[in-house]
């Protein structure tokens, strides 16, 4: 191991040898961008004494929100999932919405809150995405609208999503949580169905810590939106709607200005982190990483190595076990699927059967550290230990019992350092 490289079996962790990193590496740790700038911009609203309830920095987090997204619309909520729930509500959805199992829990979650039920649809297995072509075998005399995601970024199949909704007379709702400042067809995402909601948690490429929001073109919906966020609030004593507390806080929008400040720059290391693993991965036998579309604009947030089991004679559980002994937390987004996961297996427990795709493509991919906490020679290392891993394959499989792998990254998972 000259160069800190690790090539032999008993340089990997798992192994005996000395973990590679000191400071675990997490997917999702959060960029921070000018602390002065954000630390101006907290004594402003001290000095100011406004701390939330639609102050000048959330307005104008909105602001630059919709600009980039390309609607007149942008309704900033405390989070993704809060945005997801008022969205819902303000579009009257309700009975059944078509949904991917292959996403973060809180798409389900958003729904089934409201008692709505999530029908979960099957992921084509090329973009990861819902697919347009099993939906409408999904519907029923109960079914109000489709909830699409653009996973990782990567857009759904927008224009075959439209036309069903419009034939069915559907709602259409993306889940753009991952693709804040990605476009599809040259239009950025934000613009697409009749509402999409981002999310701004720490995680996200840009964030305001906790934060999300609603994006649309449609007035009326904007206006409902709004209201929901702030209990349904029209006057100090007026109220017209069910609503919520879903309101963006100061210090949140401040750091999401912030961020956006930053963009660019989080965007071209994010692109630049993204091609040094593609590059770093390229020679290894049954290691795919997830492709974007280039001639769009992407925020290359998630970077997602697919692992055809066969040919690299190695399973992703062990590569992902493999990379936590060396601190190197890659998470397994978004193995096993919503259906998979209380309460939706005890109510849908045969719902796999119908999910061919997501139960097969779920347990091949995993997602590694990127961001501006990681550069060139992180990425190096990370990429040597999965080569290494792949090329000892045989001898780590006899050595690594597979029980132990199921707690692997829970075991990390609070040990933020
Ligand atoms: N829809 C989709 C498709 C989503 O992906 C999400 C959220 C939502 C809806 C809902 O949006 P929000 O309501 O969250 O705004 C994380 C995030 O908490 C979640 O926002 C995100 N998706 C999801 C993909 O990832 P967990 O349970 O995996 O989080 P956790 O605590 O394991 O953190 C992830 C990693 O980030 C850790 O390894 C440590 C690192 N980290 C995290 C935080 C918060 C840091 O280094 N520093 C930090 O401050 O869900």
């Amino acid at each position: 191991m000259q160069d800190g490289l690790k090539d032999q079996l008993e340089d990997l962790a798992i192994c005996g040898g000395t973990p590679a990193f000191e400071t675990p590496l997490h997917v999702g740790a959060p960029n921070i961008g000018d602390r002065d700038r954000l630390r101006e911009r907290f004594d402003d609203i001290f000095d100011r004494r406004c701390l939330t309830n639609g102050g000048p920095y959330v307005q104008e987090f909105e602001e630059r929100v919709a600009k980039i997204a390309g609607v007149p619309h942008c309704i900033a909520t405390c989070n993704g999932t809060l945005a997801l729930e008022i969205a819902i509500k303000a579009l009257g959805l309700s009975g059944e919405v078509i949904v991917p199992s292959f996403t973060f829990v809180a798409t389900a979650h958003a729904l089934q809150w409201q008692e709505i039920t999530p029908v979960f649809c099957d992921i084509d297995p090329d973009t990861f995405n819902i697919d347009p072509n099993r939906v409408a075998e999904m519907i029923t005399p109960r079914t109000t609208g489709i909830l699409g995601v653009h996973l990782w970024g990567r857009p759904c199949n927008t224009q075959m999503l439209v036309e069903v909704a419009r034939e069915r007379n559907l709602k259409l709702l993306y889940d753009a949580s991952h693709a804040f400042g990605c476009t599809h067809r040259g239009r950025a995402i934000g613009s697409f169905g009749d509402a999409e909601v981002f999310s701004f948690h720490a995680t996200k490429f840009i964030n305001t810590i906790e934060g999300g929001a609603i994006l649309t073109k449609n007035d009326e919906l904007a206006e409902k939106a709004r209201l929901m966020r702030n209990f349904g609030f029209v006057t100090y004593d007026n109220v017209t709607h069910v609503g919520t507390n879903g309101k963006m806080n100061e210090l949140s929008a401040a750091m999401g200005l912030t961020s956006l400040d930053h963009m660019p720059h989080f965007i071209e290391t994010n692109r630049a982190n993204y091609w040094s693993y593609r590059k770093g991965l390229a020679d290894i036998p049954g290691l795919s990483v997830i492709s974007y579309d280039e001639r769009e604009e992407c925020n290359y947030q998630y970077v997602v190595v697919e692992v055809d089991e066969d040919e690299a004679g190695i399973d992703r559980d062990r590569i992902v076990q493999i990379l936590a002994a060396e601190r190197v937390l890659a998470r397994r987004y978004f193995y096993p699927g919503c259906h998979r996961m209380e309460p939706y297996r005890s109510y849908f427990p045969h719902a796999g059967l119908l999910l061919p795709v997501t139960e097969r493509q779920s347990g091949r991919i995993f997602s590694l550290p990127t961001g501006t906490a990681v550069g060139e020679e992180e990425i190096e290392k990370v990429c040597r230990i999965v080569a290494t891993a792949v090329k000892h394959s045989d001898a780590l499989g006899q050595r690594l019992d597979k029980r132990m792998i199921a707690g692997t990254t829970a075991g990390y998972r609070h040990r933020v350092a």
